[in-house]
């Protein structure tokens, strides 16, 4: 069951479910105007069930501008939980290379804080680099959308871009490589109940277009991930509360080659097996 957030024109932001490839029901009429009760809900599979038993308004989803499935959540990233992620970040530094071997091998996860929901972007919507960083990429990244009480009640598809000229300078930059304007996008919707034994089968596509042509594109798997979801929950969830719920980006097991750079104009097309595609264009910021 997929859920969105969505505008026709200039309305309000509605809640929908993606009833198929071309048809979004409208729920505004059943009283749902928020994501947040819904994802609190201890059954929001049910809800959306009984909704969509109703006659509800349809909407074409060529017709709708997709909004991000974010409200009021923090969002959050594990970081080094791929080894393709690993061996990558080590090379880019040697002056980083002992911290991400040891965070990957340690109990506690490497987990950041990546932006509040304003610097989100929809499917659809222009993703940024950074004018002031030489190397910049898109992470392709499972997201789990987290309750306030800390469960698993839907996946996204999230992309944490990330200039790693500045990231591999010093580990200490971090939080400028990874957050600013449009840095992070997620989309097209949250898929409901998805259990984590179903979504490790997953699979993760990432591709890159410039002037039409194809760039760059690979291929993983969110089985590929070293801990468990709970795990990295577990650990976002401790010492601290999230009253709205959080959306956790869980690492990246795709990265070109150390020779690619995103440039304006690119665009980038993330796939997830059991959620859809995520859509931007790259602007700089
Ligand atoms: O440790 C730096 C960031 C790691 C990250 O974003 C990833 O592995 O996806
Ligand atoms: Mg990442």
């Amino acid at each position: 069951m997929k859920l969105c957030r969505f505008k026709v024109g200039d309305s309000e932001v509605r809640i929908g479910l993606v009833a198929d490839d071309t048809t979004v029901i409208d729920l505004t009429p059943v009283g749902i105007t928020r994501l947040q009760p819904v994802l609190d809900s201890d059954d929001p599979v049910a809800q959306f069930e009984q909704a969509v038993r109703r006659s509800l308004p349809r909407v074409a989803l060529s017709a709708v501008r997709l909004c991000p499935p974010v409200e009021r959540q923090e969002v959050w990233a594990a970081g080094v939980t791929y080894l393709r992620s690993k061996t990558a970040r080590m090379a880019e530094s040697d002056f980083s290379a002992t911290a991400y071997d040891r965070v990957y091998a340690a109990e506690r996860p490497e987990l950041f804080f990546k932006c509040l929901p304003d610097k989100v972007v929809a499917s659809g919507e222009p993703v940024g680099i950074r004018r002031d960083a030489r190397w910049n990429v898109p992470e392709p990244e499972l997201a789990l959308v987290l309750n306030s009480r800390g469960q698993l009640v839907g996946c996204t598809i999230g992309n944490d871009m990330s200039s790693r000229d500045i990231e591999g300078e010093n580990l200490l930059y971090l939080p400028q490589a990874k957050i600013y304007e449009r840095s992070c996008a997620l989309g097209p919707w949250i898929t409901l109940g998805a259990a984590e034994a179903a979504v490790r089968a997953w699979t993760i596509t990432l591709e890159i277009r410039r002037g039409g042509q194809r760039v760059f594109a690979g291929e993983t798997s969110p089985g590929q991930i070293k801990r468990t979801f709970a795990d990295l929950a577990g650990y976002l969830f401790r010492c601290q509360v999230f009253p709205h719920g959080a959306v956790l980006l869980t690492g990246t097991g795709i990265v070109p080659p150390d020779s690619f750079t995103l440039q304006e104009g690119d665009a980038v097309e993330i796939g997830i097996t059991g959620i859809g595609v995520l859509r931007n264009t790259v602007v700089a910021v």
